[in-house]
């Protein structure tokens, strides 16, 4: 018996809050549902998209109809290892489970909520009947708590969407509620893709210490996520040498997101206007994904491990002091001691930059506060990675099987292939240098000739290349 016929016939006799706890305890709160073979395609032609540390709802058809079912509920969430907290999502997960389709199908979602307050589900750039759209007030009553409203909609498009309240969203959005919704076309890709990712990107203000989300917050949020995870926990993004690769990003934060990859130029492919003509295709490395928009970007994968996050660095850091007295050069060695009389385990941190964070707080020197993450976490091979946040790594390797979509563990480099090291003495090789040094008596640097020939003992560019 296929499992989601198995699904099937658990769901005609359960009721179907009983079916979620069924689903969520057989370890379905992983990706490839049912009846897909992962890494191939399902009967109707697709390559079932692949949720980084999420999941694909499972449907039944009904009459010829895809039914999905969505409950909005408090949940427990851990964002990394070391940090937990309550959040708000759907059938157990922030974010919700993604919803998968094609264009052409005819979809009914039922909506229940078990929240203490009302709520709605908004289908985010899905063209729909006025009255299918979600908005509480505007085009339809509120779902009480406890209510179960059903939406019913043919889809005629495709692309990447995304779905969320549209009540009380401030708060809502900010607990974590929202999901993907894909719709696939009905006439397959010219260019099929043999990798399919779909990330929500978002913010949290999980103020340290705490438990719960604060939605108040606008601009000072310390939790930037991927799939509401924060680096190391956000899994690899993997995929075999040659392989296409398609990452559709949904951005549901309050910020906009730089988002950058290693080691290719990517193409941004479409959005939820769908995919886009081969002719307005463009290549990029690094994409904005605006508040509200998707983007999706596809590349071919060269071997590696190639660093993928957003390029706002304080996005890709977690819980960290803001407004704070700027401590880069101040000598605070004096004021320490002091300060240790008041608080023991006080550290002065910031002298020389923040590079040594990660080494206090991992050596166990500095103790946070309880259920808060470090700033910078992850171990690499090459020692500390130092970041958080919106960070993770595109792995590919020469030997993966279709549809593996397990961590490969750390690249390994050819022969010549890492950057080494040549020298240990500041002053080695004799580099071009202008304008002046920082600190007392300091003279300024050699100002260099119009011919390139004046700097500091180099006699011409031949000293470059002495052999
Ligand atoms: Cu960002």
């Amino acid at each position: 018996m296929k499992r989601r016929n198995f699904l099937l016939a658990a769901s005609a006799v359960l009721p179907a809050a009983t079916l979620t706890r069924v689903m969520a305890e057989s370890g379905h709160v992983h990706h490839n549902e049912g009846d897909r073979t992962p890494g191939q395609r399902t009967d109707q032609g697709y390559m079932p998209v692949h949720t980084p540390n999420g999941w694909t709802l499972p449907y039944e058809i009904k009459d010829g109809v895809k039914e999905f079912h969505l409950v909005a509920e408090e949940i427990e969430h851990e964002f990394a290892p070391g940090s937990v907290a309550k959040c708000w999502g759907y059938n157990g997960t922030t974010p919700g489970p993604t919803i998968e389709a094609v264009e052409g199908d005819r979809v009914r979602i039922y909506v229940t909520n078990r929240l203490p307050e009302y709520t709605s589900v908004h289908w985010h750039g899905i063209h729909l009947p006025s009255g299918m759209d979600g908005v509480k007030g505007v085009t339809q009553p509120p779902i009480h708590p406890g209510e179960t409203f059903v939406y019913e909609f043919e889809l005629n498009q495709h692309g990447t969407h995304m779905y969320h309240p549209h009540a009380d969203e401030m708060v809502q959005m900010a607990m974590g509620m929202m999901g993907m919704f894909i719709i696939h076309p009905k006439d397959g890709e010219i260019e099929p893709v043999d990798r399919d990712y779909a990330i929500l990107l978002h913010n949290w203000a999980l103020h340290p210490g705490t438990r719960r989300p604060d939605p108040s917050i606008m601009v000072d949020f310390d939790l930037w996520s991927m799939n509401s995870k924060v680096f190391p926990a956000i899994d690899s993004l993997v995929a075999k040498t040659g392989e296409r690769v398609r990452i559709r990003m949904g951005n549901l934060s309050m910020w906009n997101h730089p988002m950058h990859v290693h080691g290719v130029s990517f193409e941004v492919t479409g959005s939820d206007g769908g995919r886009w003509p081969r002719s307005q295709w463009r290549k990029e490395t690094t994409e904005i994904v605006g508040v509200g928009q998707v983007r999706d970007i596809e590349f071919i994968a060269p071997p590696g491990d190639w660093a993928f996050h957003c390029h706002m660095t304080h996005h890709t850091m977690n819980p960290m002091g803001h407004g704070i007295a700027n401590p880069l050069g101040v000598d605070q060695s004096g004021i320490e001691e002091e300060i240790r009389t008041l608080l023991p385990e006080y550290m002065a941190m910031g002298q020389h930059g923040m590079a040594d964070h990660q080494a206090h707080t991992d050596g166990g020197h500095m103790r946070g506060p309880d259920n808060t993450l470090a700033m910078a976490m992850g171990e690499g091979p090459f020692g500390t990675i130092g970041m958080g946040g919106m960070f993770t790594l595109v792995k590919v390797r020469d030997d993966l099987a279709p549809g593996d979509f397990s961590d490969p563990g750390w690249y390994w480099h050819p022969d010549g292939e890492v950057a080494w090291r040549v020298s240990d003495d500041p002053d080695f090789g004799n580099p071009v240098r202008r304008g002046k040094l920082a600190g007392a008596g300091a003279e300024d640097l050699p100002t260099p000739r119009r011919d390139g020939h004046g700097h500091h003992g180099n006699h011409g560019h031949g000293d470059h290349h002495d052999h």
